[in-house]
């Protein structure tokens, strides 16, 4: 059957929950939501202090509210606290980084990074208490074993860490985004099947109390370089 826009099978349920702000809150709220962003950093210097799985699994239930495509929610998260994952993780990666700074990655891009001060070494990948995979998976299945197609998957996924990175931050984390550069070894070490592609690697926990970052990390853009406002 050809399907129409007015098609029957949706079904509709009064919108409960929404919260209207009086102005001066609305107000309030967007600018200290501004002023606790702002205080995020990208951090590589952690503590091995752990962190309660109930903070990350909170914080990946706050992803998981993400607008996506037709509400496939095509993600998957994988939270590693046991350390022997986490070493394989870290040789896997320092691997494939080795390479990428030994000579795969472009001059224009090792250039980009040098201000950042990163290299192959990843000792956060072992230290920090939690390390989470996100995955993008490419298309679903159904309980019969047929594909089921995704729809704005990179979008989606993306959205999805935002808001958990966002969300890990609120709870008082540090969190790194690290992409090694390919990452499909995260496939094999989580066992996660091939239709699943590594997204990201989160690294959350507490930072180390000499952790520093790069001084290049505070140039940010000015509001007008980011937003042009027509009204
Ligand atoms: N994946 C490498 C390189 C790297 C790339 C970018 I773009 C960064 O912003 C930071 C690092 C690494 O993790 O070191």
């Amino acid at each position: 059957m050809a399907h129409s826009a007015d098609s029957t099978e949706a079904e509709f349920l009064p919108l409960k929950g929404y919260q209207r702000l009086p102005e001066p809150e609305m107000k309030a709220r967007a600018a200290s939501f501004l002023a606790d962003v702002r205080r995020r950093r990208t951090v590589r210097d952690f503590s091995p202090e752990p962190v309660p799985r109930e903070v990350v699994e909170d914080c990946i239930r706050a992803a998981g509210t993400a607008p996506n495509g037709a509400n496939h929610q095509p993600w998957h998260f994988v939270m590693v606290g046991d350390l022997e994952i986490k070493t394989r993780i870290r040789q896997a990666a320092e691997e494939e980084e080795r390479e990428f700074y030994g000579g795969r990655a472009p001059d224009e891009w090792l250039d980009a990074l040098a201000p950042l001060g990163t290299d192959a070494r990843k000792p956060f990948l072992e230290v920090a208490p939690w390390l989470i995979a996100v995955f993008a998976e490419s298309y679903g299945v159904d309980e019969d074993g047929n594909r089921r197609k995704n729809y704005y998957v990179t979008e989606s996924v993306g959205l999805a860490s935002g808001i958990l990175i966002t969300a890990l931050h609120q709870a008082g984390l540090a969190i790194l985004t690290h992409t090694p550069s390919p990452m499909r070894f995260l496939n094999r070490i989580l066992d996660r099947p091939e239709r699943e592609r590594p997204f990201l690697l989160l690294v959350a926990g507490f930072p180390a109390p000499d952790a520093r970052i790069p001084k290049k990390a505070l140039d940010k853009k000015p509001f007008p370089e980011i937003c042009t406002v027509l009204d």
